[in-house]
């Protein structure tokens, strides 16, 4: 009998790594990036096999994405979706292959949510109303009638429909803050400067406020009203959704008076609720980040902690 001692018994079932299959909206902002990069981050740190698919802003690649993971077998799906109608047959698709979802960062409209386990992200329609708390706080001295015009983000998705409507809520207190032109221009640079040219060029100086549902789509615009010879934060009140680098760095030049923050970083949120659904526990149906309001006093100390 060899007076070896056997080696000390190796567990034969490995611990599985978990499989993640998430479909991502698009790369459209400086906000979806950092999104993007806390999610691939978090799934490294927490040992988790992250699929990576980039619709581009198209339903229809989120969908062929999702039936992909359906096909090999992911343990999780999770979504980003990039507007709101239209999951009810591919989360019936996931559900009866087993495979449970998590939606990051929007929402969808079913009319069974057990189709999916929780959402995480943001109350839009608080960043909506935060920003119209800003301007009736801002403008609380101005006569009025007061003209806005409203930069929409992705028709449809959850941002802009929520965005929207909290911040009308909010300014119908104010019978003379009236919006005379709101057009989506996609959460992006390019579409922001085009579609405020074209507000400039049929309402010129009689645009006294501006809302952007996201930093990208105000830059662009501030390269228009620039353009146009305006002053961004003096003539134009700007105000603006996410909290990016460049948008404070626009805040401290003075260019941009409030940025609602909209917190990108949900991956660690997401695969502590990957590994959570994995251990079989039960989830709050809406998870929702921290985030906070800034305005232009806090711009100089606050740039320099943008981690994005
Ligand atoms: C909000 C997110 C939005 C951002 C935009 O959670 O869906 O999409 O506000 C991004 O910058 O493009």
């Amino acid at each position: 009998v060899s007076t070896e001692t056997n080696p000390p018994y190796e567990s034969s079932i490995l611990e599985q790594q978990i499989v993640v299959g998430f479909s991502q909206l698009g790369s459209e902002s400086d906000w979806r990036k950092a999104n993007t990069e806390s999610i691939r981050d978090a799934a490294k740190e927490a040992g988790i096999q992250l699929m990576f698919e980039n619709a581009e802003q198209s339903q229809e690649k989120q969908f062929e994405a999702i039936r992909g993971f359906i096909k090999q077998r992911v343990d999780v799906i999770a979504v980003s979706p990039v507007i709101e109608s239209g999951w009810e047959p591919i989360l019936h698709e996931a559900r009866m292959a087993g495979i449970p979802v998590i939606l990051s960062d929007r929402a969808v409209e079913v009319n069974d949510a057990s189709l999916y386990i929780t959402t995480i992200g943001s109350d839009f329609y608080e960043e909506g109303e935060k920003a119209g708390k800003y301007l009736l706080d801002k403008l609380s001295g101005e006569p009025g009638p007061i003209g806005i015009v409203e930069l929409q983000g992705t028709e449809g998705s959850s941002p802009t429909i929520e965005r929207g409507k909290g911040f009308r809520d909010i300014i119908k207190q104010r019978g003379d803050l009236i919006i005379r032109r709101a057009e989506p221009a996609d959460f992006t640079i390019e579409q922001g400067r085009e579609t405020m040219t074209s507000f400039l060029e049929e309402m010129g100086s009689d645009i006294k406020v501006l809302f952007a549902h996201n930093d990208d789509m105000a830059l662009g615009a501030i390269e228009a009203i620039e353009a146009y010879g305006l002053v961004p934060g003096k003539d134009i009140v700007i105000i603006s959704v996410d909290g990016t680098r460049k948008a404070f760095e626009m805040m401290v030049a003075g260019k941009i008076n409030c940025i609602v923050e909209c917190n990108p970083l949900l991956g660690p949120i997401l695969m502590q609720a990957v590994k959570e659904v994995m251990d079989g526990r039960s989830l709050p149906k809406r998870i929702v980040p921290q985030e906070s309001v800034y305005t232009e006093g806090v711009a100089e100390k606050e740039v320099l902690n943008r981690p994005y």
